[in-house]
């Protein structure tokens, strides 16, 4: 709340500032010495940069929603202005797998709620207008998660209108606070079919068995003459001019009546997809194949890049966004993400966006394979799967505390900075929620022991590198049945779906049958204490991170965030149930420490070395003395 108030003071401030500096510009005399070439250059202005845009990625606390699953702010919205019943506008809200009625009016009325929790910053799940409903019959499901887009340049009906999603940018940005929005260029909603199989998802054909130039195979007759393949040096123009004919592995269409699905119109044509059939996430096809139907867009072609930049520029400008979270990064060359990112990263530069933010979605655990991303794909940041992957070990599996040690020490494989400010999670809208990893390891685990469990799983997202990601409903303490996706999609508000209704929630009576914006639930209280620790210190969110003592054995976890040549904040975790006492090394300048959560002793017991207390899964936040120089 004080650093909102902040944020608007400064705003206004700066505002002020402009204004004065506009007033006093004729009365500046043109300074006799100017070369004339200087006097006549054009003055590009400095864009406008408000004060929450000077935050760094790092500085976030950052909330994850589905819009769907939030609140209804506008029932008139609920069916998406489409007739007819649930199989055409997709709207049932006793069914998880087709909308509830969320909306980004009801975001904006729930905005108290999600900043008093700490959050700075939202990730807001994909508002682009979807396929309402997709599958096979009796298989349908609807575009409530946002990511089957037909108009990539609109918000979905169901969600809101360009105004709402205007006046929730400005809502939050007048709080100080950011909007970062997933956004999809891999694939498109399933409209294009093949002759071949059209009711089934037809197997993958290779590259090499079906190449371009021959029709329906090797043995085939000869097309797209000239076409040199899709791979660098030949992404240009003029080689995907010869690509002209898409029959080389199947025989592509779109259904009538669905000619001019997509927007922006270019999207309807067949030739920009791969149209090789169905991804199996493994080799080849799991950049050029259909995810479960999606059309999966060619992304190598360079006016399919430039399709791209123009669409995601567009929603920068109208919306001033800060940042932009990737889907299926990994499903997508790397040479698309080398121009995209850059593209948005110096266009958002341009209009007074100095940091923003793009984060990719690239599923995976391995540290060497999601840091690849940051090296080659030219991804600012990647989702810390490694991260989420070691939580999962250590406080559901019960491995040692080195396992995240053996994590932070790879931290140098990522491009220079991005380990530092990588969004960190426990849980997420596919793989399920932490609660729920823990209850199906653990089906006698008390109550209690879930509770504190989550918690210390976020006190390691906060405290540790990275930006920590709270997916909605984890501070109701919501645990969903197992399987993730759409089981952990739960509603926030009054829910109808009874396979959510029957959960049993951690630290509360309620259900999800009821409205859940409890401010006083123990782990939103929980949350908010720790996100308005971390808003307070600065080296919590941008020190430098040094493991002290990732225990072979043991459960605990001591990290120091160096505060410059200040002195640290040692944090300590104990991922375990005993109680523990114990030496840590930390910085021979650090003879005096205060407590900023938890037990602290005042000295260190010898040079370079503190005792800690610790409460069995308590944490605990020392900082040193000033060092003396
Ligand atoms: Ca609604
Ligand atoms: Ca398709
Ligand atoms: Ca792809
Ligand atoms: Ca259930």
């Amino acid at each position: 709340m004080t650093d909102g108030l902040k944020a608007r003071l400064a705003v206004a401030a700066s505002a002020l500032m402009l204004a004065g500096c506009m007033s006093a510009v004729p009365q500046e005399p043109v300074a006799a010495d100017m070369s004339e070439e200087a006097a006549a250059a054009p003055v590009a202005p400095e864009p406008e940069v408000p004060a929450y845009a000077e935050r760094l990625p790092q500085d976030e606390v950052v909330y994850f929603v589905i819009p769907d699953r939030f609140e209804n702010g506008d029932p008139s919205n609920d069916t998406g202005g489409i007739a007819g019943g649930k199989l055409d506008n997709g709207f049932d809200p006793t069914d998880k797998a087709f909308y509830h009625g969320g909306d980004l009016r009801g975001l904006i009325e729930r905005l108290d709620y999600i900043q008093g929790l700490g959050a700075t910053a939202i990730w807001l799940g994909p508002v682009y207008q979807n396929k309402a409903v997709q599958g096979p019959p009796g298989g349908e499901s609807a575009g409530y998660h946002g990511y089957w887009i037909t108009d990539f340049t609109r918000p979905d009906r169901h969600l809101g209108t360009d105004a709402d999603m205007k006046a929730l940018a400005d809502a939050l940005h007048a709080r100080g606070m950011k909007l970062y929005l997933d956004i999809i260029t891999n694939h498109t909603a399933d409209v294009i079919k093949y002759r071949e199989c059209p009711d089934s998802a037809c197997p993958y054909r290779s590259v090499a068995d079906y190449p371009y130039t021959k029709r329906g195979g090797i043995s085939g007759e000869s097309i797209n003459d000239g076409f040199m393949g899709d791979r660098p040096p030949f992404q240009t123009r003029e080689n995907f001019a010869k690509l002209t004919d898409p029959t080389y592995a199947y025989t592509p269409y779109v259904p009538e009546g669905e000619e001019h699905v997509k927007t922006p119109d270019w999207l309807n044509d067949v030739r920009y997809y791969h149209n090789r059939g169905a991804t199996t996430f493994e080799g080849e096809n799991s950049q050029y194949g259909d995810f479960s139907s999606l059309d999966d867009v060619m992304t190598e072609n360079p006016e399919v890049v430039d399709g791209f930049i123009d669409i995601y520029a567009d929603w920068i400008t109208r919306y001033h966004l800060d940042g932009f979270r990737i889907d299926t990064a990994r499903h997508v060359n790397p040479e698309f993400w080398q121009r995209f990112n850059k593209a948005m990263v110096d266009h958002a530069a341009g209009i007074g966006i100095p940091h923003f933010y793009v984060f990719g979605e690239v599923y995976n655990p391995d540290p060497a394979m999601l840091a690849r991303f940051t090296r080659v794909d030219g991804f600012p940041a990647v989702l810390d799967f490694g991260m989420q992957s070691a939580l999962f070990d250590v406080l559901v599996n019960g491995e040692a505390a080195d396992r995240f040690g053996r994590l932070f020490k790879v931290d140098d494989l990522y491009a220079d900075g991005s380990a530092a400010m990588a969004p960190t999670f426990s849980g997420n809208h596919d793989m399920g929620r932490f609660s729920g990893f823990l209850r199906a390891a653990h089906p006698d685990m008390s109550d209690e022991e879930l509770a504190k469990r989550v918690e210390l799983s976020d006190a390691i997202l906060m405290f540790s590198r990275g930006a920590p990601v709270i997916y909605y409903g984890d501070e109701q303490g919501f645990v969903p049945d197992a399987g993730g996706d759409q089981n952990a999609r739960e509603d926030m508000m009054p829910s109808q779906v009874a396979t959510y209704n029957d959960n049993d929630l951690i630290g509360t009576d309620a259900t999800t049958a009821e409205s859940n914006f409890d401010t006083d639930h123990p782990l939103y209280r929980a949350i908010a204490r720790m996100a308005k620790i971390r808003a307070g210190h600065e080296a919590l969110r941008r020190g430098k991170q040094v493991t002290r003592l990732a225990e072979l054995d043991g459960g605990v976890l001591a990290i120091s965030r160096m505060d410059g040549e200040r002195g640290e904040y040692l944090v300590a975790f104990n991922t375990r149930n005993e109680p523990r006492r114990l030496n840590v090394p930390v910085d021979a300048r650090s003879t005096t420490f205060e407590s900023v959560a938890g037990s602290c002793p005042t000295t260190a017991a010898a040079t370079g070395v503190l005792t800690l207390s610790m409460e069995p899964l308590g944490w605990t936040i020392c900082r040193s003395g000033d060092w003396e120089h």
